[in-house]
């Protein structure tokens, strides 16, 4: 008999039909809330979840007895309990790679438009405001040969530091768990402490995963050791950052920019200062969404359920089932 799966979000059409020659695909109204019955009924024979930002919780394990997989259309996995899922058997794969150019060039899109306030500038033209010539109050900062520090320097942190350094000649600096030595030969880059790197940077880029560690990493004292110049740029996840002291340095001073792709909140509540703020480029958690990428992150993961429930080495798990 053919193994059931829950398809949460979007896959294109070609997509659900490879998964639909291999199994059967549950109908469902497209939510994981566990409350209504609806949603109980298909979680108890599905032997597969795909989907991406996925609401995983023990009650929500609990009520899905029969799964194996959870592949999540992402590469980042901080909303799913792994330990939770390893002690059930249960094999969490994501989509690492496919995405990783794509998010390093909003990344560094990010870093220019705080830096050269793109934004901000355009929107004097928009607005008809653009009357004779920018003075000083509108100049903005260079980028080339600024100093880039890069909090947490994987895959990705690694792809913006190569954008800095070879197109840019940014000298970079980074702080990580573990040093890079290929990294450092081929970009310069140098590995500091955080501290170091806060108060050294120019353009302070967050790429590191949220976890118990690194969770509101970034809050009123590291803000404090950067220049009063600094570009704070966060494409990794809102949490990392303490978002209330985050917003209380920008309107204060105590540093100049921030380009936002993430957010403590997401979608960002309308209450929230940071979109209305003239020294701030706030987008909607897009790093990775272009045609090519998500299409290439959906297939990855389709890959990766396919292989798992048919009992192969999936191409990206992210823990270990005995
Ligand atoms: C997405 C991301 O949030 O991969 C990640 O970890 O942050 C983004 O690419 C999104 O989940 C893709 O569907």
């Amino acid at each position: 008999m053919k193994k059931s799966i829950m398809v949460m979000g979007r896959l294109d059409a070609r997509q659900e039909a490879e998964l639909a020659e291999h199994f059967t695909l549950l109908e469902h109204s497209g939510s994981l809330d566990i409350s209504r019955a609806e949603v109980r009924e298909v979680l108890a024979k599905t032997h597969g979840i795909i989907g991406s930002g996925l609401p995983v919780t023990p009650e929500l394990l609990d009520a899905a007895p029969a799964l194996q997989v959870i592949s999540t259309v992402s590469v980042g996995y901080d909303s799913i309990p792994v330990d939770e899922l390893t002690k059930r058997g249960i094999l969490l794969c994501n989509t690492p790679d496919v995405l990783t150019e794509t998010t390093a060039d909003l990344g560094f899109a990010l870093i220019m438009a705080a830096g050269r306030r793109l934004v901000e500038l355009a929107e004097v033209v928009k607005q008809g405001k653009w009357q004779s010539s920018i003075g000083p109050e509108l100049f903005s900062s260079d980028i080339h040969g600024k100093t880039l520090g890069m909090v947490g320097f994987g895959r990705i942190g690694a792809a913006i530091a190569r954008r800095g350094a070879l197109g840019f000649g940014m000298p970079i600096l980074y702080s990580n768990a573990s040093p890079k030595p290929a990294l450092e030969k081929e970009l310069g880059a140098k590995r500091c402490e955080l501290d170091t790197l806060l108060a050294e940077s120019d353009y302070v880029c967050i790429t590191v995963p949220l976890t118990q560690e690194t969770e509101k990493l970034i809050g009123k004292r590291e803000f404090s050791l950067m220049k009063p110049s600094a570009i704070f740029v966060n494409i990794a996840r809102g949490k990392v950052v303490d978002e209330a002291a985050l917003i209380e340095a920008l309107e204060n001073g105590t540093i100049k920019a921030a380009g936002l792709d993430v957010f403590e909140q997401e979608p960002l509540p309308s209450s929230s200062p940071l979109p209305h703020m003239a020294n701030v480029v706030a987008l909607p958690h897009i790093a990775s969404a272009t045609h090519e990428t998500r299409q290439a992150m959906a297939q990855r993961a389709v890959d990766n359920l396919r292989l798992a429930l048919q009992g192969e080495e999936p191409i990206n798990a992210v823990n270990e089932i005995a």
